[in-house]
């Protein structure tokens, strides 16, 4: 391969940009569902819908890795060219690259690390892993404006030396074997290839009830609705719905069960509560996710249940015992266990 060819460096950056695209947009999906404006309504359906953004999101970030590392392998010896700056121009590559460069790195081993469970530092990680994305988009932008006349006057090569194909068969393997060792954290059928898919459980548990100081619940249980209150007995008494649904963790991995339980629009209902924004407790203290907000389109929704059972079995303590919430196309963070109260907001 020649020193620096511009060629091979766009034709990565083509596939960069795509890979960049789709985990940038897959992104501010998964922010938007998790911490929905006034304007913005996330959808019921597609039951699986946040399933698959999510994992589009993990995969194409993982993707872009590889991707990443060969563009700057294309473009390395430009990295340290003299002068340092030349014109106005010219600082603005260089500085639109230097941003970008460290905001994706910061993009892609924080959410590397999340993916695997793993935050070994001490900032919290999903403002700053969305922050962090607008500064490289908005670092992407410059960089593309400066460089788009270039590109548009280079003139096309006139074959594709061996070296570039070998360089780019090379780059698309490694994307081949870096999504490969991770997608089967939410494809069910990769999940015997992806070795770095560290959760292969058919239903991961993601905080147990012992790290959540939830322990063994007793009959004095009663799940409150508004004014109303429920025993166990009393709510698998009423008419029970079931559904294969998703728990699709933020983190990236994902898995469907069976899940068996009352409603949510139901219980409103036996309430009084119109269908509205419902605030739903759990029996945790004081854990980061031990409540959360039904939005109206989820609560209205017939598949939005408190499940008492999951594959015909009563519901595990880890799973959320007594009931847990399970709503359709809904972030995993946001399935609140152990639930112990519904509010209408
Ligand atoms: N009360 C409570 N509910 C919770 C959590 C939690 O920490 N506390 N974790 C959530 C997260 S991050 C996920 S992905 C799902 C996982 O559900 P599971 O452990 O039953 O698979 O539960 C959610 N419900
Ligand atoms: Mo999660």
């Amino acid at each position: 391969m020649r020193r620096s060819d511009p060629h091979l460096a766009a034709r990565v950056g083509l596939w960069l940009g795509v890979a960049f695209g789709l985990c940038f947009a897959t992104g501010l999906l998964s922010h938007a569902a998790q911490h929905p404006p006034g304007w913005f309504t996330w959808p019921t359906r597609p039951v699986s819908l946040y399933r698959i953004t999510q994992g589009v999101h993990v995969v194409s970030g993982v993707a872009a890795i590889p991707l990443l590392l060969a563009k700057l392998h294309t473009v390395y010896p430009r990295l340290f060219q003299r002068p340092v700056v030349g014109s106005v121009r010219h600082a603005l590559e260089r500085g639109s690259v230097l941003v970008l460069v460290g905001a994706a790195f910061f993009e892609l081993v924080t959410g590397l690390f999340s993916a695997a469970q793993n935050y070994p530092w001490d900032f919290f990680f999903p403002p700053a892993h969305y922050a962090v994305a607008w500064v490289a988009v908005g670092a992407l932008l410059v960089h593309v404006a400066v460089k788009l006349p270039l590109w548009r006057a280079a003139p096309e090569p006139r074959r594709a030396t061996l070296s570039r194909r070998g360089f780019l068969l090379a780059t698309g393997g490694a994307v081949a074997v870096a999504v490969l060792a991770t997608a089967g954290a939410s494809v069910p059928w990769l999940r015997r290839v992806s070795v770095l898919a560290t959760r292969s459980a058919a239903l991961p548990v993601n905080r147990t009830a012992a790290a959540a100081g939830v322990r063994r619940v007793g009959d004095g249980w009663r799940l409150r609705v508004g004014a109303r209150e429920f025993s166990l007995a009393e709510l698998a008494a009423l008419p029970q719905t079931s559904a294969e649904l998703p728990i699709a963790c933020v983190e990236g991995w994902s898995a469907s069960a069976r899940w068996t339980g009352v409603p949510v629009r139901d219980l409103l209902a036996l309430a009084g509560l119109p269908v509205g924004d419902v605030r739903v407790e759990s029996l945790e203290r004081d854990g980061l996710y031990r409540a959360s907000t039904l939005p109206a389109a989820h609560a209205a929704d017939p598949l939005t249940l408190l499940a008492l059972r999951l594959d015909g079995a009563p519901l595990p303590l880890d799973h959320g015992y007594p009931c847990r919430l399970i709503a359709p196309s809904r972030p995993g963070v946001l399935q609140t266990k152990w639930v112990t109260s519904l509010e209408v907001r």
